[in-house]
This record gives C-alpha cells, sequence and structure tokens, in this order.
C-alpha cells in the first residue's frame, strides 16, 4: 500500500476516501482522570465502564496506523499549573466542592504534569507523535494543532478517544469548519452517558455528513491491511 494511493473506508453517511500520507489519527483525551478507578471522572460519579470500552480497540488501531509509519496525534485536556488559562467559568461549574486546579486523587486535576492529566499507558505516546496540551474542549482553541497540521500537510483526520459528544464532537465541528474531513469509528469514542454517545455520532454523519462520517474500527482495519 503507497502512502499516496487513495483508501476506501465503509463508513456512514458514504464511504469515506483518504490518503495516508495526508491522514493523520487523532486521539482525543485518553487521560488517566478520565478513565482510570479513582480519577476526576469517577470521583464526579460517572461508569469509567463506558470509556474503558474504548481502550482495547484504540489500542489496536492505534498499532496498525503506528506499524504502517502513518502520523499520529494525542491531545490532553488540561491546565498550566498557575491556571492562567482555566476560565474562571469552568473553574467553578458544577458547583462541586473538588473542581479543577484542585487536589484530586491523582494529583491536581486536569492540571499539566500531573499523574491524573497524563495519557493512560496503554495509549501512551511514542517518540514523534505529537501531544497538543489543550485548555477547551476543541483540541484546534488555544493549541497550535492547526499550525501542525498545515506543517504537515494533514488534511483528514481519523477522530478517536473521548468523550463522544464534548471534546470529540467539538473537536470534530472546529476541524469540519477549518476545512478538514473526519472520520470517527464509533467503538473507538465513548461517553459516560450512552444515550448522549449515540446521538453525538448522529450528529456528526446527519444531513449527508455535516461534520463528518462515522464508521467502525473493523472497517478501517479492513481497508488497510
Ligand atoms: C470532558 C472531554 N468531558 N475530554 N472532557 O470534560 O470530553
Amino acid at each position: 500500500m503507497k502512502t499516496n494511493e487513495t483508501i476506501s473506508v465503509e463508513a456512514e453517511p458514504y464511504d469515506f476516501e483518504f490518503v495516508p500520507a495526508t491522514c493523520a489519527l487523532l486521539i482525543i483525551d485518553m487521560q488517566r482522570d478520565f478513565l482510570e478507578s479513582g480519577g476526576f471522572g469517577e470521583m464526579l460519579g460517572n461508569d469509567i465502564s463506558q470509556l474503558r470500552r474504548t481502550i482495547e480497540p484504540n489500542r489496536v488501531l492505534l498499532a496498525a496506523w503506528r506499524a504502517k509509519g502513518w502520523p499520529v496525534l494525542h491531545t490532553r485536556e488540561g491546565h498550566r499549573p498557575d491556571l492562567g488559562c482555566l476560565p474562571p467559568a469552568k473553574k467553578i461549574r458544577g458547583r462541586s466542592l473538588t473542581t479543577i486546579g484542585d487536589k484530586g486523587p491523582m494529583g491536581r486535576i486536569l492540571v499539566r504534569g500531573e499523574a491524573g492529566h497524563d495519557i493512560i499507558p496503554e495509549l501512551y505516546p511514542a517518540f514523534g507523535e505529537a501531544v497538543i496540551d489543550k485548555p477547551g474542549k476543541g483540541a484546534f482553541w488555544a493549541t497550535d494543532l492547526h499550525a501542525i497540521m498545515q506543517n504537515r500537510g494533514i488534511k483528514q483526520l481519523i477522530v478517536t478517544g473521548v468523550t463522544t459528544e464534548v471534546c470529540v464532537n467539538t473537536t470534530v465541528r472546529e476541524a469540519n469548519d477549518r476545512g478538514y474531513d473526519c472520520l470517527v469509528p464509533e467503538d473507538c469514542v465513548g461517553s459516560y452517558f450512552p444515550e448522549f454517545h449515540d446521538m453525538g455520532l448522529k450528529m456528526i454523519k446527519a444531513q449527508g455528513g455535516i461534520f463528518g462520517w462515522v464508521s467502525h474500527s473493523k472497517h478501517v482495519l479492513s481497508a488497510i491491511k
């Protein structure tokens, strides 16, 4: 398979065509605070098993993408230790006793450099894979993701990670507005709320793919094998 040949993946609303040299795997926020027992997500009362089911399909897809030598990007949601990039509205949202920046079970919650902020070991970034630290839900806002993609000639994204209706959806929408095509493999994204997951995917592929395409990792893997 040549890196400049077009590959077609079974998807909705119709097949997704991509060129490997210009298509990156973008893995959103697979961080310990969201996925691990004792993290921020669980502390808020969420069922982390809804997110943990995405680890294995992501691991397999990441291994296949890496084996081809194709571009991989990772994101982490979090803030500077001085909280300078944490909007006061985000800090107090939810009226929880413990909020972003406070001491949590895995260090200060969603603060860069803390254990809980880091990516889970199963999907840990390899040398040369860019890690984008983002203060918001979308991966483009207040980050250098757009510049990295422009500099590397990346035009399309396979977007995976958590959560489907929040950071994945926001990132897909931001990417779409910047002219990038996004494919979301449904088994590689997850939400604490299954109904939001389902609707989040429907919103992406509705109206002829208003924000992008939805598929399954088995279709991506069979197309690239
Ligand atoms: C949230 C995310 N849900 N990565 N973050 O706060 O979706």
